[in-house]
């Protein structure tokens, strides 16, 4: 009589573990794109191995981050931090009026030299990445 027991109290835990476990969600509110700009580098410029990345981001959840990537590898991954009052304006932003839209990073390509594409992610306040911007330039050391 001692079997039964033992396996309905195993069976009892594991179904209490199993609605324990948060249910995987769906997001079903829109997330629209963030959107952004490059100010520097221009598209076709040759840097030199250490130049400065800048430009600006929006979304409507805000943005948290900008990830920088030299080809494939990332090279910096920077909050918002300069004011672009001039970007609030131009597109008449209704959310995180007053918070900084703009960033501006040194970047050090390190031993690139040649072709590279430069591309821009947002990660916005849902935890969507949109990549905003990408840029060819020439690195000569
Ligand atoms: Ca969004």
């Amino acid at each position: 009589m001692r079997a039964p027991v033992v396996i309905l109290i195993a069976f009892a835990l594991s179904a209490m573990a199993c609605s324990g476990e948060p249910e995987a969600r769906r997001q079903t509110a829109k997330n629209p794109p963030s959107i952004g700009f490059i100010d520097s580098p221009a598209a076709g410029s040759v840097l030199g191995p250490k130049f400065v990345a800048s430009g600006w981001a929006l979304d409507e959840s805000n943005v948290e981050r900008v990830r920088i990537y030299l080809d494939d590898e990332m090279v910096a991954n920077v909050p918002l931090s300069v004011m672009r009052p001039d970007v609030e304006k131009a597109y008449q932003v209704s959310f995180g009026l007053g918070q900084p839209h703009g960033f501006s990073v040194a970047i050090d390509s390190g031993r690139r030299k040649g072709y590279c594409t430069i591309r821009f992610e947002a990660l916005d306040g849902r935890g969507a990445l949109t990549q905003f911007a990408a840029v060819q330039v020439r690195i000569e050391p």
